[in-house]
């Protein structure tokens, strides 16, 4: 594992139809995640924040578009710096509009050198496009927009976007999924593991077939990790709640079994919202599945 982090975070909530999920950075620093890093022997640099625009353009079918372009944008020049310097973004949401521009730096920087896997896990597809969205909300496209299936603004910053390549892709605990962003999903052909598969084989066998798939022929995988994937018993500060998800052991083997591939090039996560949560305990959750992710066993 590379020694140096980069915690760069993103007060971004123009992606979701609630606000609040702009303060998860602070949430999960308050946690202790940066002390905790550097207890693990880390190299931690706090970037700071990035702020979103107070106004912009907004659409019907892309809702805050220009907030949520702009903030991509700066988020893409600042996770390409980090990888440049050596060291292991490590991007604290935010809605998860905020992985279009995470992935599509890293995805660019590793384009000669077979691209990336991506690891998605979430309640949600994020596979909607400006066609097939039903809300407006951004949060819901970052998936299909690094792909390349749109929208092309959410990733085009005149760079010459480097697009996922859809093998390497997997979507793990899905349990709703609209049934155009379904469709959509399995004519592009991505690996999708929904919270059904995970009762049938267990998250072990489901991450190691995730890794494998996202690692085939890449540089490694960019673990996107949308805290709603959890169940909200157990994380309830979060906007978009979907009953009956990962158990917080089946979360935290999977990032464990992440950590130990040694894959891991850069992690985002996101959609904690403060504002929801009991005693930042969603805050605290994130804080420490990110640890996992990292290396540390967490008991
Ligand atoms: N698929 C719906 C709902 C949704 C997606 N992501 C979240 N919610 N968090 C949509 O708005 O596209
Ligand atoms: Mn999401
Ligand atoms: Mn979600």
């Amino acid at each position: 594992m590379n020694k140096s982090i980069d915690v760069i975070g993103v007060q971004m909530d123009f992606g979701a139809s609630k606000r609040g999920v702009a303060m998860g950075p602070a949430a999960i620093r308050y946690a202790g995640l940066l002390d905790d890093l550097k207890g693990m022997g880390f190299d931690v640099h706090d970037k700071g924040d990035i702020l979103p625009l107070l106004r912009g353009k907004t659409s019907e079918t892309m809702r805050n578009y220009e907030q949520v372009i702009d903030v991509n944008r700066k988020l893409y020049d600042k996770v390409t710096t980090s990888l440049s310097r050596g060291r292991f973004p490590l991007v604290l949401g935010g809605d998860h509009s905020i992985a279009a521009g995470s992935i599509s730096a890293v995805s660019k920087a590793y384009q000669d050198k077979g691209g990336i896997g991506v690891i998605w896990i979430d309640a949600h597809g994020d596979w909607n496009n400006e066609e097939t969205t039903s809300t407006g909300n951004m949060h819901g496209m970052p998936f299909s927009a690094v792909c390349g299936y749109g929208p092309d603004c959410m990733v085009n910053y005149g760079q010459d976007p480097a697009y996922i390549k859809v093998k390497n892709c997997v979507q793990i605990a899905g349990r709703d999924i609209d049934p155009k962003e379904a469709e959509r999903m399995k004519e592009a052909g991505i690996t999708v593991f929904p919270i059904n598969m995970i009762d049938e084989l267990g998250m072990p066998t489901v991450i190691r077939k995730a890794i494998e798939i996202a690692s085939d022929e890449t540089s490694g995988i960019h673990l996107s990790f949308d805290i709603d994937a959890v169940t909200p018993e157990v994380a309830p500060g979060t906007g978009t709640m979907v009953h009956s998800g990962l158990t917080a052991r089946e979360s935290f083997i999977a990032v464990e079994l992440l950590a130990q591939s040694h894959k891991l090039l850069s992690m985002d996560m996101v959609e904690v919202n403060p504002i929801l949560d009991e005693r930042n305990k969603t805050g605290i959750l994130a804080s420490k599945l990110i640890q996992s992710a990292l290396g540390d066993i967490v008991y």
